[in-house]
């Protein structure tokens, strides 16, 4: 072989060992970076030191609901400072559970929840307990041990339940007719809720006060316009000489609306049979702004606010309530113009 085709393979020689050296190290160096990515993707919230809550939400069945849902996501917001896990029950306890097992087992650093009903819950909320992990009620309650959960932010089911009493007994009174008798008919919302314990027995302690009222039927309706509608046919099937119904969400309302009507009958200040809701999102305020809906009780489902700063308390080792209850409004025809503008929802 002559000396410059040695040459000439040596240098090749070298040329390739370069570009090997050069293709692996790339190979290494990309690979690094996935791992990297794949390690941040997983554990976010552990590289930005935030604070981990894993929210189970019991459904999406209402406008109140996906407000509610709203007002957490967006105060327990990344800029914030928390990592929010969102899952949603689609109310099934079932559900709530599995979600509440897989945060224990994520080790959240807080685990949020509004039970679907208020029995059922101690086994998987001892569980939390025992890690170390906890627990704050949002909107409904649970039945049973209270050193289950560090605190609840939410309504005052009762005191909603008695503000529809009181709203029924002023109106009453304004008009002359305190005295003569009322046939009240109810539908209420998920069995075994605190909404639905709450408002009823709120209601109820009112209805007590008058001899003359009487609670003639009741009806679930389950929080759902379908099933508002299907109860309140079913009432007007066993009984038409109705002259109030309270209705215990909006949904429902709606769905009464519908059978109402198809059953020939109006609601309202001028109609057949006075009409009480309870939640008071846009539409149903712009039904008390017509007349056709007499009162909204309101429930306030903008929580998130709230639950953010308990949660910082509770970082800052600072003490907190038991329960925090959230302002809420009656709403008539005399004061929901001074609303309805501004409602959000
Ligand atoms: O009134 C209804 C929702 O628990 C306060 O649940 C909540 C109720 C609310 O489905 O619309």
């Amino acid at each position: 072989m002559m000396r410059n085709e040695k040459r000439l393979i040596r240098a090749l020689i070298v040329l390739i060992a370069m570009l090997l050296i050069l293709v692996m190290a790339n190979g290494r160096f990309e690979q690094n970076q996935q791992s990297q990515m794949t390690e941040s993707e997983d554990y976010p919230f552990e590289e930005e030191n935030m604070i981990v809550v894993g929210f189970s939400q019991l459904g999406t069945e209402s406008v109140w609901r996906a407000t509610h849902t709203q007002s957490i996501q967006q105060a327990l917001s990344k800029e914030n400072g928390f990592f929010l896990q969102y899952e949603n029950a689609k109310q099934k306890q079932e559900n709530q559970i599995k979600a509440i097992r897989g945060f224990i087992s994520q080790r959240v650093d807080y685990i949020v929840f509004a039970p679907l009903m208020e029995d059922g819950w101690e086994t998987v909320l001892t569980e939390a307990k025992e890690a170390g992990i906890p627990v704050i009620l949002v909107d409904r309650k649970i039945s049973g041990a209270e050193d289950l959960y560090t605190t609840f932010i939410g309504s005052d089911m009762k005191e909603e339940g008695r503000q529809a009493g009181r709203w029924l007994e002023a109106y009453q009174r304004k008009r002359g007719r305190l005295n003569e008798p009322l046939r009240i008919v109810a539908l209420t919302g998920t069995l075994g809720s605190t909404s639905q314990i709450g408002r009823s027995s709120g209601f109820y302690e009112i209805v007590s006060q008058h001899d003359n009222w009487e609670i003639i039927a009741q009806e679930y309706g389950d929080f759902t316009v379908v099933k508002g509608k299907e109860a309140m046919a079913k009432l007007l099937r066993q009984n038409q000489d109705i002259d109030v119904v309270v209705s215990q969400n909006d949904e429902m309302t709606f769905g009464a609306m519908e059978a109402i009507q198809e059953a020939g009958f109006t609601t309202g200040i001028y109609g057949d049979m006075i009409l009480i809701s309870y939640d008071g999102v846009r539409d149903a305020l712009e039904l008390v702004d017509r007349g056709k809906i007499n009162c909204e009780i309101e429930c306030n489902p903008l929580q998130g606010e709230l639950l953010a700063e308990v949660i910082r308390k509770l970082e800052a080792g600072e003490t907190v309530e038991k329960e925090y209850f959230v302002e809420e409004l009656v709403f008539t025809r005399e004061n929901v113009k001074d609303y309805l503008p501004t409602r959000a929802y």
